[in-house]
Parts: C-alpha cells; sequence; structure tokens
C-alpha cells in the first residue's frame, strides 16, 4: 500500500534531492510538489523540479504529476547566496539533455494546490514539507476543513538546542531557519491538531555533508543517480575542520527518507510552542502551554547515508 504524499519545498539543494529520492521510495505515491520562495529564488526552483521529474520520476505512478509555484512571502528573507542554489541545479547537463520540459506547471499557487490536491485525495494525505510553513498556513487559514484528510506533517525545521542555525542582526540565535523565515506561519500550524513529526537540529546536526560522503557518492558515480546526488552537493560547503554558518547537511533528505525507514531515527514527544515575534521569533520551545508534537532527535548516520545511497542507486 503506497502512501498518498504532498510535497512542499524551498529549492534548497536538499530540498531537489529530497524530490529525486522521494520519486525513488516504493511505499510513496506523490500526488502534489509545490515550491516556495523561500532558501531559492522560486523560478530556477520551479524549472528543476520540473525536470527532475521529468528524468528521475518514470518510476512514479498515480497520474500526472505537476508543480505548483508558491505566491507566499515570509518575514525574514534568506541570504542570497544559499537562494542562489538553485539556479545550479536548474542548469545542470544531466537535467537538461531532453532540451525540453514535460512536467507541467500546475494552475493554482501553492496553497491552493495543496487545498485542491489533498481534497481530492480519496485517502489521507501525508505531509512533507522542507522549507517554511507559510503554504500549509495559508490553506488552513483559507479551507480549516483540510485538516481532517491530512495524515500527518513532517516538517524539517525547529530546535530545542541553546544554538539554531540562524545567525542575523536582531535575533539571539536560538531558532532554526525553516521556523524564522515566517515564525508566525509555524505557530498557525501549531493551533492545528495535525500530527507533527519534527525533524529538529537535534537530528540533523549528525549528518553533515563530509568529505568522506562525498568521495563515497564520486566512487559510484557510475550509477547516474549517485552522479547526480554529487553534483548537487559539489554546490555547497561540507564540514571540514569545525561547523560554520553555511555548513551543510543533509537536513531535508532526513526528513524525506525516514517516511519510508522511520527505524532510522529515534524520536519522543515533547509539548511546545514557536515564538512568533521579538528577538527569539522562530524559536521551538518545550512549554506546558503548547501542544504535542515528535521530536526526531537521534539518527543512525551510518545506516542513513548508506539507504539514501542505495536509493539512489537505483534511479
Ligand atoms: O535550516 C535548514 C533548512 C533546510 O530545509 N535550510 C536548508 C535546508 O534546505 C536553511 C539553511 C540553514 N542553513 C543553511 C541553509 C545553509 N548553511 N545553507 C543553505 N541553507
Ligand atoms: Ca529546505
Amino acid at each position: 500500500m503506497k502512501t498518498p504524499l504532498y510535497f512542499n519545498h524551498d529549492g534548497g539543494v536538499d530540498d531537489l534531492v529530497s524530490l529525486f529520492l522521494l520519486l525513488q521510495m516504493e511505499n510513496v505515491e506523490l500526488i502534489g510538489v509545490s515550491v516556495i520562495d523561500a532558501d531559492c529564488y522560486v523560478e530556477p526552483a520551479v524549472s528543476a523540479s520540473r525536470k527532475i521529474i521529468d528524468r528521475f520520476g518514470a518510476k512514479r505512478s498515480g497520474g500526472r504529476l505537476e508543480v505548483a509555484r508558491s505566491n507566499s512571502r515570509g518575514k525574514n528573507p534568506f541570504p542570497k547566496e544559499w537562494r542562489m542554489h538553485a539556479f545550479y541545479v536548474d542548469a545542470l547537463p544531466i537535467l537538461n539533455e531532453s532540451g525540453h520540459v514535460e512536467t507541467p506547471l500546475a494552475a493554482f499557487p501553492a496553497h491552493k494546490d495543496l487545498i485542491s490536491k489533498v481534497s481530492a485525495s480519496d485517502k489521507p494525505v501525508t505531509l512533507l514539507f522542507t522549507g517554511p510553513l507559510t503554504d500549509l498556513a495559508r490553506a488552513l487559514d483559507e479551507a480549516p476543513e483540510l485538516e481532517n484528510n491530512i495524515a500527518k506533517l513532517y516538517w524539517m525545521g525547529g530546535t530545542f538546542l541553546p544554538d539554531g542555525n540562524v545567525a542575523e542582526p536582531e535575533h539571539d540565535g536560538t531558532a532554526e531557519w525553516n521556523a524564522f523565515w515566517d515564525p508566525e506561519a509555524a505557530a498557525r500550524v501549531w493551533e492545528s491538531g495535525i500530527e507533527i513529526e519534527m525533524v529538529a537540529l537535534e537530528s540533523t546536526n549528525k549528518v553533515p555533508l563530509t568529505l568522506d560522503v562525498r568521495a563515497q557518492w564520486a566512487h559510484k558515480r557510475r550509477f547516474e543517480g549517485i552522479d547526480f546526488v554529487g553534483q548537487c552537493y559539489a554546490m555547497v560547503p561540507p564540514l571540514v575542520h569545525f561547523a560554520t554558518n553555511s555548513t551543510y547537511y543533509l537536513w531535508d533528505v532526513l526528513t524525506t527518507v525516514i517516511i519510508g525507514r522511520p527505524g532510522l531515527v529515534r524520536s519522543r514527544s515533547a509539548i511546545c510552542a514557536v515564538i512568533p515575534d521579538g528577538p527569539s521569533q522562530g524559536r521551538t520551545v518545550e512549554t506546558p502551554d503548547g501542544r504535542p508534537v515528535n521530536v526526531v532527535e537521534d539518527v543512525d548516520a551510518e545506516a542513513f547515508f548508506a539507504y539514501m545511497t542505495d536509493l539512489a542507486a537505483a534511479a
């Protein structure tokens, strides 16, 4: 039995690799994809998504897949250097060999596409969000009954660690970026009754991009899918001597593959809330006034890298 899944991402290298991997997962039926203008420029990110589906989505069944573009705007913009990555992926020769794009652009903006695809599903839909939660918050505002047809939300975001990954003036550094980009949207989703699987920095900090994993992909580049992953991760800085603000982790890829392999991670329940404004905006905090979420806080890193590399090899 396949799980119907809707994927909203924000066009980073690991968002786009996540799309590629989702298309290889046998227990997933992807029913929709949308892209938000957060950690990317949305035009190349939509284009790269359509090309990835063209090139690597042949195994996917269940009707025609489209890509919707978001018109949502956030509160705290991502650094431009990070947003540029979508242009590089979109330009990769392996995605441009055919010279044309078949996967269509959806008729509606992302939040409306989400409403229409989730409402049309005869089974409750699993949501995967690897960027800010803005489109989901807007969808819930427009169609609160949507909640009844959502099985669960997997979200890359948040942390209870003292150090988040936001290093911006006017912020105290406690937030994770996807929560910080639109803290009010995260708080809105927290108000819903949707079951949340929060893939926090606690676990993603354990899966940095390293020279070792790059070398393993290089060694197996005869597999087209692994070559694609290697090319994508050539665009972003690995962890070498110590972590910096730009060090890359496999944040979204971890969030994606646990849908197929929950045994790779350990999680616990936490009662928590999202701080919507002020110097800690976007911070997730444990408080008795909050609501329960499942926090993914540990991962078998070696098994994770082996599994995602195997998935890529089978493309
Ligand atoms: O906070 C992690 C989220 C993930 O969804 N993104 C990147 C992943 O797609 C924002 C981000 C934090 N640090 C970054 C990020 C960095 N050093 N480079 C690019 N994006
Ligand atoms: Ca992302």
